[in-house]
């Protein structure tokens, strides 16, 4: 039976120096004591509580019945087992995708448990692993895949690439490359919601969500954005998708106190710990977090326990990762538990799961056609949105600025 998403407040975990004995059994939630974060009796949870043995953390997540999942894998067609799709594994390899790809296999539960509670006007802002966050977003997929692809129909006309999905329509305020990065802007965002409600009286509820990982709690601007979203009670919410690395740096061996969600208390704002695997107790602690921001009582930290299932980015060869804490998540696949709660409770049939799987495939196929067929940006798009002084570009070999060139401009020039 899968744990079930009804959210129950849980005891803050132990500390990771504790020398309780780790639980394995699959605990379902337990009820426990009131959330003593602050003093603060919002109604905030965390969902369940299993140790893991790879993490050596106190707030870990539930295995969600590993053994009939693994069972089903071996049954069901071995290709479908594969961590990466056809489309996936040769796009990138015959360069058809440029720059580093870093996949999000295994985290869909955060993006999609988070994104699909908000309105087109709330705000998404994500990092390298981005788009995800845009279909979530709704950023229809043609558009997320010829921008992988670098092509002008691309949700930034292939200007921005992998890690920079942005679409205005979608406000989906980008991808950032670098880490941390994408936190101000999220904080700003979110002041912008409250300066049109509380200065210029607009009907304004709307909601930022910020998501980045666990190695970008250790940078300096998410302190600098916890401490004015909390002083300022911004309607945002902080979501650490902590897949326990930040490239090959286990979060065990970079943070003092690796228990993340303990930072949002510090700062006068709740912290959760959830687990990022199960799409449908991060979907719970979503809606109150999300919630709270947009009745105006201010940020939440969520952290949500995860797992990458490839290597940081496709040009990481993953030889550090434990291959057996890799085994063991991989049991865990959000993806199949979801399929599996569905079919328990008689939410939906096989045939029905199949098609909805057909679909996708038909989604991407079209998307990777549509990516593959669209044009290249003309070079003259080069010099377009460059927020830098167009003097400084460079120097021609004729000792001219390159820009004064109009061949330039016109992408006729030759550099
Ligand atoms: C400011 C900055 N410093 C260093 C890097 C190099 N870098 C790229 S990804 C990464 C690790 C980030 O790990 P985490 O925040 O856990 O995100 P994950 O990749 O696990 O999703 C680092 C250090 C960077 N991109 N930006
Ligand atoms: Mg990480």
């Amino acid at each position: 039976m899968a744990c079930s998403a009804t959210a129950k407040i849980v005891q803050p975990p132990m500390s990771i120096n504790s020398t309780r004995s780790p639980d394995k059994s699959d605990t379902c939630t337990k009820l426990l004591r009131p959330s003593a974060f602050l003093g603060s009796n919002k109604k905030l949870f965390s969902v369940s509580k299993t140790i893991s043995p790879f993490s050596r953390r106190s707030a870990t997540v539930v295995a969600v019945s590993s053994d009939v999942i693994k069972k089903k894998k071996v049954e069901s067609n071995p290709v479908s087992n594969l961590l990466v799709t056809k489309e996936e594994g040769l796009m990138y390899y015959r360069g058809k995708m440029f720059g580093f790809v870093h996949l999000y296999n295994g985290q869909e539960a955060v993006s999609t448990g988070f994104i699909k509670l908000l309105g087109n006007r709330d705000c998404v802002v994500s990092t390298y692993r981005d788009h995800v966050h845009a279909l979530s977003k709704g950023v229809p997929a043609r558009a997320v895949m010829s921008e992988l692809f670098g092509k002008t129909t691309g949700c930034c006309r292939g200007q921005g690439g992998s890690m920079h999905m942005f679409s205005k329509e979608h406000n989906v305020l980008g991808g950032f490359a670098f880490i941390g990065e994408g936190i101000p802007v999220a904080t700003g965002a979110a002041f912008t919601s409250k300066y049109r409600r509380e200065v210029m009286k607009e009907d304004c509820d709307d909601v930022t969500l910020a998501f980045f990982g666990d190695g970008t709690c250790n940078n300096g601007q998410f302190y600098e954005c916890l401490n004015m979203a909390a002083l300022w009670k911004l309607p945002i919410v902080f979501i650490v998708e902590n897949n326990l690395w930040a490239i090959g740096m286990s979060h065990l061996r970079a943070t003092s106190d690796p228990q993340i969600w303990k930072k949002g208390p510090a700062f006068g704002m709740p912290g959760v710990h959830v687990d990022g695997m199960d799409v449908l107790k991060v979907r719970e602690v979503a809606k109150e977090a999300i919630t709270i921001a947009r009745r105006g009582e201010g940020p939440t930290l969520v952290e949500c326990e995860t797992y990458r299932f490839r290597g940081h980015s496709l040009a990481d060869p993953d030889e550090l990762r434990d291959p057996a804490e890799k085994a063991h998540y991989a049991t865990r696949d959000p993806i199949t538990a979801l399929k599996k709660y569905l079919l328990e409770n008689s939410l939906a049939s096989e045939s029905e799961l199949i098609a909805i799987e057909k679909k996708i495939e038909e989604v991407v196929e079209d998307a990777v056609e549509f990516a593959d067929e669209s044009p290249v940006p003309a070079r003259s798009q080069l010099l377009e949105n460059v927020f830098a002084d167009p003097r400084g570009f460079g120097i021609g070999p004729d000792g001219k600025y390159r820009c004064e060139d109009p061949k330039f401009t016109e992408g006729t020039a030759q550099v």
